[in-house]
């Protein structure tokens, strides 16, 4: 059959598709670490890491091996039926996070819905809130998947609208404000607070220093339970093994996906400790796949480089080094506000508004110079490079920006 060209594939997706995404037009073949082929041979830097699930680079062989040979052995038993791969997962993922359990399931969103599962019936069974009065504080310019639940808590239109009626129970305050989530702690039936500790969609919003710390503190005083949606900014993407890491925040609830698997296949997890995770009995929560035997030995291994490649330290590293380097960007073009984030999660903010087009068409003319990315909301274009990135790529990287800015 010949192949087919980046055009006619294009249009393929256009008719047999749904339209629920519009990428930037490039249609990949092959991924090998930090690059990306197109399907005509060009070759790009991966400057996404398909939004930090790809920490690990493109088809890293441990992580691959691990999923092939798995899956030449055995699949999947659902959980009917134990198998040899759950619990050693179970153990090694418990252990390396410092948590008593994990609860396996494999999309981002359906690890937080199961958080919110689990903290209402802790709320009711543990804590001795009136049955359905639980409420979960979460943050104004969230995301934190796409289920109905979760985009009830949304003010995202394109999120939400037509999509009612919608799931109660939700308490929304400001982003980074103290005051706002003391006031909010201070109602009836509050169950938990639930935060990304960097907002990645809302344009990579890094709290204050501190922030963190205190609203954690904060919860424990109210007796309420801190979650943290580590889906985008954990595993090493912020120059930690978590984000909540740079405060030495412990989560009472710690929600992963993404980069768990390396972005070689849907994982996630939710991690708690008994007193919270034991309100779960059988029959009461799970999934067909969830911690399926391919998930956990590609799980195994993608934390195992996350340890063994150092990519927290690189990360942290790269990311100091990127954001000076754009910073000398931002001083010499109008077209950059300003450059912000942490470990190798970064965005810049074009000065522009949020409706023009300009971050598209940058992101446009990035591709014309072999680097991909693409903006979050409006006028920011995020910044997230595979972990294993090297200084010399990055540098490579920042003069193509530089380059590319120069067009404008
Ligand atoms: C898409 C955004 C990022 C997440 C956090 C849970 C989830 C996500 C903090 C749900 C997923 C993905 C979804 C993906 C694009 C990407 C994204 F642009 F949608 F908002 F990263 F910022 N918590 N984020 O970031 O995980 O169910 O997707 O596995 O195309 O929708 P999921």
């Amino acid at each position: 059959m010949e192949k087919l060209s980046s055009e006619q594939l294009m249009q393929m997706e256009e008719r047999h598709g749904a339209h629920n995404y519009h990428p930037l037009p490039v249609v990949l073949e092959r991924g090998e670490g930090v690059y990306v082929w197109d399907v005509e041979g060009k070759k790009y830097y991966d400057f996404l890491s398909a939004y930090s699930a790809v920490n690990q680079g493109h088809c890293h062989p441990k992580i691959v091996g691990a999923m092939t040979e798995q899956a030449n052995k055995l699949t999947l038993t659902s959980r009917a039926f134990f198998n040899d791969s759950l619990g050693v997962y179970e153990q090694f993922v418990t252990d390396y996070f410092g948590f008593d359990k994990v609860l396996p399931m494999n999309t981002g969103a359906e690890a937080v819905e199961t958080a919110i599962k689990l903290c209402r019936k802790w709320a009711y069974e543990v804590k001795g809130i009136e049955e359905n009065e639980a409420q979960l504080i979460v943050c104004k310019n969230n995301f934190h998947g796409r289920t109905t639940t979760i985009i009830s808590f949304s003010n995202d239109q394109d999120a939400r609208k037509n999509f009612g009626p919608y799931t109660d129970g939700f308490i929304k305050i400001d982003y980074d404000n103290l005051d706002e989530l003391e006031n909010a702690l201070k109602q009836d039936n509050v169950a938990g607070f639930m935060l990304e500790p960097i907002q990645g969609e809302a344009g990579v919003y890094v709290p204050s220093e501190g922030y963190l710390a205190k609203a954690k503190a904060l919860c424990e005083q109210y007796g309420v339970l801190f979650i943290a949606d580590e889906v985008q900014t954990g595993i090493a993407r912020t120059g930690k093994l978590l984000a909540v890491d740079h405060e030495n925040v412990k989560p009472d609830v710690l929600i992963l996906g993404k980069a768990l698997s390396g972005g070689a296949y849907p994982v996630s997890a939710v991690l708690a400790n008994d007193s919270i995770m034991n309100v779960i009995k059988p029959g009461q929560h799970g999934s067909t796949f969830g911690g399926n035997p391919v998930a956990a030995r590609v799980a195994i291994a993608a934390l195992e480089v996350i340890r063994d490649e150092k990519l927290a330290e690189n990360a942290e590293r790269l990311g100091e080094l990127f954001r000076a380097e754009v910073q000398k960007l931002v001083d010499k073009y109008d077209l950059l506000n300003l450059v912000r984030g942490k470990g190798l999660l970064n965005a810049v903010v074009i000065n522009d508004t949020e409706d023009s087009s300009t971050a598209w068409d940058i992101c446009m003319k990035l591709r014309d110079n072999g680097m991909l990315a693409k903006p979050t909301h409006g006028n920011i274009i995020r910044f997230a490079p595979p972990l294993v990135m090297n200084e010399e790529q990055l540098l490579d990287c920042v003069s193509i920006i530089d380059k590319t800015l120069a067009e404008f």
